[in-house]
């Protein structure tokens, strides 16, 4: 895998996109190889949550590789973009917490992943933006789709169809991301959130985060019933009976055996 580099400790799972030369921007190769990366810690059950970063302290991803896009076809452009959403679908739909830790430039593709991912963290450096349209596409990764539902159609639009960037501040002001650190904190403050994850029980962490995806696509009654299932499923888990006892018995929980 040359364009991925992967490390597990502590229950957490860091995925580093390893193509600097090119600001990491993404061609076929790497989504491919980011994919089955995601999909290895997924399946991998001593890991609780995922953080995903660029290498190089200047870009996240710069987007969609463009020299690539400049020589496909339709039917390349098709499979280019399906390759891209199976990726996305994968991170917005891991049972597992992905955090992006976005360090520098997160352009068209690099905002659109980062959307995908359950929480945001960027260093102040950092710069987003769906620059699609000054180059005669639309973001083809699920930019028109998720970004609305981040932001607000407004603050969407105004990305997608002015193409402009927005500097981290503002990121964090209209909640594009969760919060903005300085270079040298951001795998701290990545790090520190995913410890707090894995500490809770993967189960309870699984089914919550299902709830809130599934609560997107709901009316309010549908979602709350649905929340009201899975929160009634959870009294029969060993998870819920550790949890619950070691509160009464004045310990710290043991979740996992890993
Ligand atoms: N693609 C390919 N190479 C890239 C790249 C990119 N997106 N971004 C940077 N690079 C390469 C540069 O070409 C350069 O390589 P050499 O030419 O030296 O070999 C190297 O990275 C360093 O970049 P710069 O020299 O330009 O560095 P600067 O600091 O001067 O500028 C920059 C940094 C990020 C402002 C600039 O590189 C830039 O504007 N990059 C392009 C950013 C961008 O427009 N990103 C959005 C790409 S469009 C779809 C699927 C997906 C998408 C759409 C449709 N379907 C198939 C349906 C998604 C589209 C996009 O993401």
């Amino acid at each position: 895998m040359p364009f991925i580099i992967k490390n597990i400790a502590d229950n957490i799972a860091t995925i580093t996109i390893n193509r600097p030369e090119a600001l990491n921007a993404m061609n076929l190769e790497v989504v491919g190889e980011l994919h089955q990366a995601v999909n290895e810690a997924i399946a991998n059950p001593t890991v609780g949550a995922i953080i995903l970063t660029g290498a190089g302290d200047k870009s996240f991803v710069a987007g969609a590789d463009i020299k690539a896009m400049s020589q496909m076809t339709k039917a390349e452009a098709l499979k280019f973009g399906r390759a891209g959403h199976g990726l996305l679908n994968a991170i917005e739909n891991a049972p597992k917490p992905v955090i992006a830790a976005i360090n520098g430039f997160a352009l068209g593709g690099g905002t659109e992943i980062s959307l995908a991912c359950h929480i945001r963290i960027a260093t102040d450096n950092a710069i987003f933006g769906q620059p699609e349209v000054k180059l005669g596409l639309i973001p083809g990764w699920g930019g028109t789709q998720r970004l609305i539902r981040l932001i607000g159609k407004g603050k969407a639009v105004e990305m997608i169809a002015g193409g402009g960037i927005i500097k981290a501040d503002e990121a964090l002001r209209i909640g594009l991301v969760n919060a903005v650190v300085s270079p040298a904190e951001l795998m701290t403050k990545a790090r520190e959130i995913a410890t707090r994850i894995v500490g809770n029980g993967p189960q309870a962490v699984r089914i919550a985060l299902d709830c809130i995806r599934s609560g997107q696509d709901r009316s309010l009654t549908d979602g709350l019933e649905y929340e009201l299932e899975a929160f009634a499923n959870l009294f029969e888990t060993a998870e819920m009976q550790e949890g619950t006892r070691a509160f009464v018995e004045k310990r710290p929980p043991e979740f996992r055996k890993d």
